[in-house]
């Protein structure tokens, strides 16, 4: 029956052969008159009325789906998950899908889902949203590579609002674009990558290190871990740029050290809390963190003064949500106590709402609390943080703000050595992953871990696995470490190429660093060691990916109150391979969500995504993440990028857009300005 079928749509002539759907125009029908190999899938409220249809774009017939009162869920038709209708694809590889089609509404994606030859059917990815169209349209969309372990998948258009979709003539063809390996002559370097220490000092103590969409880097230290500076009101920041490798010092009007920042959606930069004051000498208080607030505009270098805060918040976390406001949860207040105090910054209103106008829950999340957003608009508490125990439960938990509540998230290891972890979203934010990494706790000053773990949140119900350990290093005296000994402090860095760089890191608090770097890929879930930066880098160091695809690391503050003032710069294998992709035009910068985005390059590319600039300070940047962007190839170097159409995958502001070619190798970014 397979062979027959397969055989009988071989014959036809539109698409030659090379066509995987089977019954791509809706031909054919089983006694019902439904068509073979086709099936209905949807969830939710909507009523949905499905007719094959004679509204054909070639041959008899269509398929309509008509929806209507829908407020949740979609409804689509799909290539029937079996082994016979589904397409069987090779990982690793690219497929072209194309469908033409007929639409009156603007709530239509492009969906996939693939078989995992262990899990079975499970949801893949949105690529495209269709513009509604009355006459009949075609679209193609380029998948990612597919991912390990998938021998088929399926696709359909789905529809999630009120209106009907009729589609025809689907195509799918394999157009994997082979790697040439880009012919790398450069030894260790083609697949370690290379450190370069910079043959100038950084004029501040940069434990704040924040990108700006200008290309330039702002370093803020505030009084800089130094309480003679707190009492001379003497503070410091500066603007790195790396183009031209100099610094301007900032006029710094408080003590921003301990702060929490993140780039509001026009891309300047929101700052909160920061030192009031040190521990007394003669213990009466701890140190106690500010309640006022400024914003660093990177178009005049200056800080304005908003608002204050309802509390202070040393050690904040700063998490950007769907709809461009700030959350901020805790840290420590004016009086040194724990802040329990949810403080929203209205980008509307470009104030901190007052507390009342705020949902609370009460809770204490610690400092720097790694909050990181979900594609449904909740809050993922990763469990990482800084200076104690884990809270108590599971040391994770899921903030809902609409509803006001907090669930526990089962299976984090260790929750109480996760005291100066680090947490990434893994690249793409599409698969809604987060991985934790090492940690330890500073008052029993145990040796920092190796673990990790990793939580799908796509699930229906999240829960941590454990991950791969992280790689073991060398300590200053050369020795390696042994059993259980990881990291803490290390730095999570995007890169470009869909992989994580990790690196720095010591083995307790302010003292013994570890000098250690890999690379994580969240494909094949290894870590691959890479070359070392020779400079330590673990307490009040940041790393973080520069626009032209490079990783920079500033800082380190070691336990004797001195600041490692060397900057290093690490070159990604991916830059030793060939020729970098250009691209030599973006049609437009300013970016709407589900939109369809026309730019050229010099080379083909085969993956395109949007890198959210680092905000970094003390291993925490909940907010980093790399966005992939689908492609429709229209030839000619002319690519257009489907944006989401969910602001939660990507919170408005301004991005690193990146193109990768076959090798590996990415641009330069340009900026685009999503909104
Ligand atoms: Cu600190």
């Amino acid at each position: 029956m397979f062979s027959l079928l397969t055989l009988m749509l071989g014959t036809n002539p539109a698409w030659a052969g090379t066509n995987l759907v089977v019954n791509p125009g809706f031909e054919s029908a089983d006694s019902t008159g439904f068509p073979t190999c086709w099936e209905k899938s949807g969830w939710g409220n909507g009523t949905v009325a499905y007719s094959r249809t004679t509204a054909a774009h070639s041959g008899k017939y269509a398929m309509s789906v008509k929806v209507t009162g829908v407020t949740t869920g979609d409804d689509k038709v799909l290539m029937t998950e079996n082994a016979t209708c589904a397409p069987a694809v090779t990982p690793k590889h690219q497929y072209d899908l194309g469908v033409w089609y007929t639409s009156t509404t603007p709530n239509t994606v492009v969906t996939a889902f693939r078989h995992d030859i262990t899990a079975g059917w499970v949801y893949w990815t949105d690529l495209e949203t269709l513009p509604p169209a009355k006459a009949y349209q075609h679209t193609t969309v380029r998948t990612p590579a597919i991912p390990p372990n998938t021998d088929r998948i399926t696709w359909g258009v789905t529809v999630y609002g009120t209106g009907t979709l009729v589609t025809d003539d689907y195509t799918m063809a394999d157009v994997t674009v082979p790697s040439t390996g880009g012919g790398c002559t450069a030894g260790a370097a083609c697949t370690t990558g290379s450190w370069q220490v910079l043959p100038f000092l950084n004029p501040v103590r940069s434990m704040h290190a924040i990108v700006l969409h200008n290309g330039k880097v702002l370093l803020m230290a505030g009084s800089g871990n130094d309480p003679m500076k707190l009492a001379a009101g003497t503070f410091s920041s500066a603007v790195y740029d790396p183009a031209t490798s100099t610094f301007t010092q900032i006029a710094t009007p408080t003590d921003m050290f301990c702060s929490g920042h993140v780039q509001l959606p026009d891309g300047r930069v929101l700052i909160m809390s920061g030192t009031k004051s040190y521990p007394a000498a003669d213990g009466s208080h701890g140190y106690e963190g500010l309640i006022s607030s400024y914003i660093f505009d990177p178009a005049t270098q200056i800080y304005t003064r908003v608002n204050d805060m309802n509390d202070g918040h040393w050690y904040p976390s700063a998490t950007e949500m769907g709809d461009g406001d700030v959350m901020t949860f805790g840290g420590l207040k004016t009086d040194s106590s724990g802040s329990v105090t949810a403080e929203r910054f209205s980008t509307a209103k470009q104030q901190w709402l007052p507390r009342n106008q705020v949902n609370q829950t009460w809770s204490y999340f610690g400092l720097y609390p790694s909050m990181v957003l979900m594609q449904d608009g909740r809050l993922f508490y990763t469990g990482s943080h800084v200076f104690g125990n884990g809270t108590s439960g599971t040391g994770a938990s899921i903030y809902d703000y609409n509803a006001n509540t907090i669930k526990d998230v089962p299976g984090l290891q260790s929750k109480d050595t996760r005291d100066q972890s680090m947490s990434v979203m893994l690249p793409p934010a599409q698969d809604q992953r987060v991985m934790i990494m090492g940690g330890g706790n500073i008052y029993s000053n145990v040796d920092a871990g190796r673990q990790t773990d990793l939580i799908d949140l796509k699930a229906a119900s999240p829960a941590y696995q454990p991950g791969p350990l992280l790689p073991q290093g060398t300590m200053s005296n050369g020795a390696k470490e042994t059993g259980n000994q990881g990291k803490m402090y290390v730095s999570t860095v995007l890169l470009p190429n869909g992989q994580v760089f990790e690196t720095g890191g010591g083995l307790h608090n302010r003292q013994d660093p570890v000098f250690e770097a890999s690379m994580y890929d969240p494909t094949a879930n290894t870590f691959t060691s890479m070359a070392t930066d020779p400079i330590p880098r673990a307490y009040h160091s940041a790393s973080f990916l520069l626009p032209d695809g490079r990783v920079m690391s500033v800082g380190d503050n070691p336990g004797d109150g001195s600041f490692n003032m060397h900057v290093s710069i690490y070159t990604p294998p991916y830059l030793y391979h060939g020729a970098r992709p250009k691209i030599t035009a973006v049609a437009n910068t300013m970016w709407s969500y589900g939109s369809s985005q026309r730019i050229t390059t010099d080379s083909p590319i085969v993956r395109a995504e949007l890198i959210r600039p680092a905000a970094v300070t003390h291993s925490s940047d909940p907010n980093q993440r790399f966005v992939d962007l689908p492609l429709t190839v229209n030839g000619g170097g002319s690519v257009n990028l489907n944006v989401p159409s969910n602001p939660n995958l990507a919170p408005p502001g301004y991005y690193m857009l990146f193109t990768v070619n076959a090798n590996g190798v990415p641009s330069v970014a340009q900026w685009v300005h999503l909104m």
